[in-house]
């Protein structure tokens, strides 16, 4: 990012761009898609329509973000790279630089953990964030009061949105592909692919029984992967801002759609207001690819990621799409890369 940014506390160009993502109102929809790798996310972009043209921005960090209609709606995908700290700068960008609710279903890969085949596609009711403790010491291990790793409390999925998922991805699973689709479980978000979760490298991880303290410890479990915790953990939070500031002397909130300022310089009142609305929500849900089955070691196959991504890109999608924003809480389509 080579413009001017204003306001150290949350970054911006003078015609709003965020900082990580490079995004300004009216260049990402309010029925997202998430994705770990570029590739996945054209996957996804190859099932918007073709008018209007799908709008593409890859940031200078390797955020994209394609955004167009499908059947017709305003959709987007964005392409996050991995872990919880990117969960994090696209939820709160992205936050900013819409009006109205977000829809985000997370289109992932994991690691079962329970006996299915790989290519099966997980949905997840819940998620635990399991963390490397930095106070332990991994070094010497000798008297430390410490556990190496820390479970988080679960946090849900929209009731809502996940049943939707499920129901989209059943209706469009291809009659050929075997592997289940499993619902009612839940997935472990590790902060790191290896050492929490409980893969052996040449590191002093101390986790060569992490992954059965986990299953003894962490009901239905089902998933390891890196991001959907965070995911589920913001659209909570946000959820629960409502409440807040009804009792509280909160800055002065945009109620209503907002006019993205696509061209023209922004006025200090763009810049100065939150661009969403205090009584906005964020829901969340997850649709899991198992590639990786840690107990048989299997992984699954070039070939069978291309098929599977394929049709899962069109449940979720579908899934979005079903799911209801009412008008008033959809970010304006004038002056937007989806306005017709
Ligand atoms: C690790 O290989 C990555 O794959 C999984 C993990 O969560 C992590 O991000 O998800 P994606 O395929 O969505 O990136």
């Amino acid at each position: 990012m080579k413009d001017t940014l204003t306001d150290a506390n949350f970054p911006r160009t003078a015609d709003l761009r965020v900082y990580h993502l490079g995004l300004r109102p009216g260049e990402v929809a309010n029925r997202i898609v998430t994705v770990g790798s570029p590739s996945r996310a054209r996957t996804v972009a190859s099932h918007f329509d073709t008018t209007p043209k799908p709008f593409e921005l890859a940031s200078e960090r390797g955020f994209l973000t394609i955004t167009g209609r499908y059947k017709g709606v305003p959709v987007s995908v964005v392409s996050i790279g991995m872990g919880h700290p990117n969960v994090d700068f696209f939820v709160r960008e992205v936050r900013e630089c819409l009006s109205g609710d977000m829809l985000i279903i997370r289109l992932g890969s994991c690691g079962g953990l329970i006996d299915v085949p790989v290519g099966s596609v997980v949905v997840p009711t819940s998620s635990v964030a399991v963390e490397r403790n930095l106070d332990f010491d991994f070094a010497s291990d000798v008297g430390s009061t410490e556990k190496p790793y820390r479970i988080s409390k679960p946090v849900s999925a929209d009731t809502e949105l996940h049943s939707q998922v499920h129901k989209s991805l059943a209706a469009v699973k291809p009659q050929h592909w075997t592997a289940p689709i499993i619902v009612g479980t839940t997935n472990a978000s590790a902060d790191s692919f290896y050492s929490s979760q409980g893969r052996q490298t040449s590191f002093p991880d101390q986790n060569e029984y992490l992954i059965d303290h986990l299953q003894a410890s962490v009901p239905q479990l089902a998933t390891f992967e890196m991001e959907t915790f965070w995911l589920y953990h913001l659209a909570a939070c946000w959820s629960g801002r409502k409440g807040k500031l009804d009792k509280t002397d909160a800055p002065p909130l945009a109620t209503g759609p907002v006019q993205p300022t696509t061209s023209d310089p922004p006025t200090a009142h763009a810049v100065s207001n939150p661009l969403a609305g205090h009584d906005t929500v964020i829901r969340a849900a997850a649709a899991q690819m198992v590639f990786a089955a840690r107990a048989s070691r299997d992984f699954i196959t070039p070939e069978q990621v291309s098929v599977l991504e394929e049709w899962t890109a069109k449940g979720v999608l579908d899934a979005l799409v079903e799911t209801d924003i009412p008008t008033t809480r959809m970010h304006a389509e004038e002056g937007s890369v989806w306005a017709l």
